[in-house]
């Protein structure tokens, strides 16, 4: 019971979270890129859900949801977004790159599949100190026909790390289409030429995300090594904000939305015997209010002071 509800809520925060970033670009009120994951909502609820507090996740532009999930603070997350002082880096970056290390989160850079040879050090770590822990990399198809991506599952099957590769297929990258990048139809078969299995599964359906995830989590914690979890699914902004899609078809979207991962779920509610209609009006009042909350944090926080620009960017000698 309270597990269903809690699914159902983050499927909703992180909605009402990148909804409202959206609109708040789209106003000035934003400074910096922002790259929608609407409709992709249940491949970073189904991700995260089973992982501990010190489990690390490697979240790339799209996922902002899976700093949510991971227990960030959603104010901090809205301070960050808007350049803010309060933000975790300090109003330095915008939301691209941002990390939160004492919930696990890894900041990534800005060259696409880079952080997924850092989630294998991570994971090198994790099985050299003997620690049941996992590291969970998050990348796109597009990604995947990058070298970085290669070299991370090369090494990663090679030495059985703890790590999950979890693939966000949305079928583009940018405005490429996967049939112009690679010519395999599944990301996930990429895995067996490094020795481990790649699993298909529907990105728009949470409980097979979470199924996956828990297979490859139990497996990397017993020592058996990596998992490719591919999941299926579709943006439904453009690549970013300043991006009007035209390389795809209405009728293309139009699918894609009538399988919404929220509404699939809302389906799954009513059917176990839930008061669906309810929950769905309450969970909206307390995102809303959640989202309300961060965005007034965020505004009233100060900007930094232009010579804090400076502070940070060498180690401090011992
Ligand atoms: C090495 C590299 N090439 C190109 C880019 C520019 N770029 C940023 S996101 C993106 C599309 C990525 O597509 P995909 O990996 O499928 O992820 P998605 O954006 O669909 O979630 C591109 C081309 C980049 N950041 N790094």
């Amino acid at each position: 019971m309270e597990q269903d509800l809690e699914l159902y809520y983050y499927l909703r925060l992180v909605r009402e979270f990148e909804d409202r970033v959206s609109k708040l670009h789209h106003q000035g009120r934003i400074p910096g890129g922002v790259y929608s994951g609407l409709g992709q909502e249940a491949v970073v609820v189904g991700a995260v859900y089973r992982l501990k507090s010190d489990d690390f996740i490697f979240p790339l532009h799209r996922d902002l949801g899976a700093f949510l999930v991971k227990g960030v603070d959603p104010n901090l997350l809205m301070a960050q977004i808007m350049g803010k002082k309060t933000g975790f880096s300090g109003g330095r970056d915008s939301f691209l790159h941002a990390g939160v290390l004492d919930r696990g989160v890894f900041g990534s850079t800005s060259m696409l599949a880079s952080s997924l040879p850092v989630a294998c050090g991570a994971a090198l770590k994790f099985k050299i100190k003997k620690e049941p822990r996992v590291a969970v990399a998050f990348f796109g198809e597009g990604a995947s026909s990058r070298g970085d991506f290669h070299e991370a599952a090369n090494f990663a099957g090679i030495h059985k790390l703890p790590v999950i590769f979890v693939c966000e297929n949305n079928f583009y990258a940018f405005s490429t289409p996967q049939s112009m990048q690679m010519a395999i139809e599944d990301v996930a078969d990429r895995a067996a030429g490094y020795g481990f299995h790649g699993h298909v599964c529907s990105g728009n359906d949470l409980f097979a995300v979470i199924r996956a995830m828990e297979h490859a989590i139990n497996q990397a914690r017993r020592g058996d090594g990596p998992e490719l979890i591919e999941c299926k699914t579709y943006r439904y902004s453009g690549h970013s904000e300043h991006d009007m899609a035209s390389y795809r078809t209405k009728e293309e979207l139009i699918e894609w939305e009538s399988r919404d991962p929220i509404q699939r779920y809302e389906f799954f509610l009513e059917k176990k015997g839930y008061d669906a209609a309810k929950i769905i009006a309450e969970t909206g009042e307390k995102v809303k209010a959640v989202v309300d909350e961060a965005v007034k944090f965020a505004e009233s926080s100060p900007e930094p002071e232009g010579p804090e620009a400076m502070e940070g960017l060498y180690a401090t000698p011992v």
